[in-house]
């Protein structure tokens, strides 16, 4: 008998996250690896079923500010990389940011997503880090929506400067859980601390955000490792995003991945974590497999960029942006087709608030709670 022989039949194996039972390594890696049509049209429906009976029809959008494309560190995969010549550099001022975020704000989403490569500027100087908070809290003021942090790995102090200053999320994504590919795609830096400034993040009282890549390397395995750390990180939003080449890398030449395994990750996460929130990013392809994404279970819709500011994606600088295609307004009609609904500012600010007061850190930080 072969293992595949072995395996328990698809259904049994979809079963199991319908009564909140774990699935094992080698059932995740068959689903990863299941190619027939109908197969995977059956992981799908059984994925957005599961995310039905947590978040109804509704789905969430996240405005996106990468407002510096300055790092010191140099992945392989990144346009950002302090290595790249070809890179489009810039470090947007305080107005430039309150106003990028005011709009998304006005635009309707539910959270705006502060991003910045490891900019010096920000993070090795005094007067650079406290402009960092005061645009921070000035965002948080304009906009009174909770606030996504996505500064690379940052020490415990600057994280509760963060958290004072109103953050409420940090995402930072190890890409793989696997070392050895995680030293080639993150050269010189550190597995551990990447991964601890998470842990320690959520212990401050904020809410954590995890992702994977596809495409870079990693086997079916590593995937399906993957999701067994995220069972003991427990973030709650978890991301799959797919490799896409960036000039001027030593990854250029490689290809951008099949998206069926992007897809067949999300729909995964979906079944595991059902509760969690799993996004849909527009920084792949942009309007393009929306709906799939979507499809396969995600129920958070990000990088809405606000057109002709000059801001750019991290995967896709520049794809749809100032056609408006990662707008709220972009993605409304094709929402509507599905039959999916934009949950309410209401909606979200619950979901985060109670997650947070579930983090347990005491009442300090349930005054802190984004509850209204
Ligand atoms: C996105 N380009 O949402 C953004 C980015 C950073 N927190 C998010 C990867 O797709
Ligand atoms: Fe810098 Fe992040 Fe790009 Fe790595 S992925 S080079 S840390 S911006």
């Amino acid at each position: 008998m072969t293992e595949k022989d072995q395996l328990p039949k698809l259904e049994e194996i979809l079963e199991k996250p319908l009564h909140r039972k774990p699935l094992s390594v080698s059932e995740i890696t068959y689903l990863l690896g299941l190619t027939e049509g109908d197969q995977i049209s059956r992981v799908f429906r059984t994925a957005q079923y599961m995310r039905t009976k947590y978040f109804g029809q509704k789905v969430f959008f996240y405005g996106f500010v990468y407002f510096s494309t300055y790092c010191r560190n140099n992945c392989t995969f990144c346009s950002s990389r302090t290595s790249n010549k070809l890179a489009y550099r810039y470090r947007k001022s305080e107005s430039e940011i309150v106003e990028a975020a005011s709009l998304l704000a006005e635009s309707g989403v539910h959270l705006i997503d502060l991003t910045m490569g490891e900019d010096p500027f920000y993070l090795g100087s005094e007067s650079g880090f406290d402009s960092l908070l005061t645009t921070i809290q000035k965002v948080k003021k304009e906009t009174d929506l909770p606030l996504m942090i996505s500064p690379g790995v940052v020490p415990k102090d600057v994280l509760a400067e963060f958290v004072k200053a109103g953050v409420d999320w940090y995402a930072c994504y190890q890409e793989t859980h696997n070392r050895q590919l995680f030293s080639s795609l993150r050269p010189e830096q550190d597995y551990d601390s990447r991964l601890s400034s998470k842990i320690i993040a959520r212990r401050l009282g904020i809410l954590i955000e995890e992702g994977i890549m596809t495409g870079v390397g990693e086997s079916l395995s590593d995937i399906a490792f993957s999701m067994g750390i995220l069972q003991s990180l427990e973030p709650h939003q978890a991301r799959v995003m797919s490799f896409v080449p960036q000039m001027g890398t030593p990854m250029y030449d490689r290809k951008s991945p099949s998206r069926l395994r992007e897809l067949m990750t999300i729909a995964v996460l979906r079944l595991l974590y059902p509760d969690r929130l799993i996004p849909a990013s527009l920084d792949v392809d942009g309007l393009d497999l929306l709906q799939e994404r979507l499809e396969a279970g995600a129920n958070v819709i990000t990088s809405l960029i606000p057109p002709r500011l000059g801001l750019s994606g991290v995967s896709q600088p520049s794809l749809g942006i100032d056609e408006g295609s990662r707008t709220v307004q972009g993605v409304a009609s094709l929402l509507d087709q599905m039959g999916i609904e934009v949950a309410t500012n209401q909606d979200y600010f619950q979901w985060v608030c109670r997650e947070k007061v579930s983090l347990s850190c005491g009442p300090a930080n349930y005054e802190a709670a984004v509850c209204k």
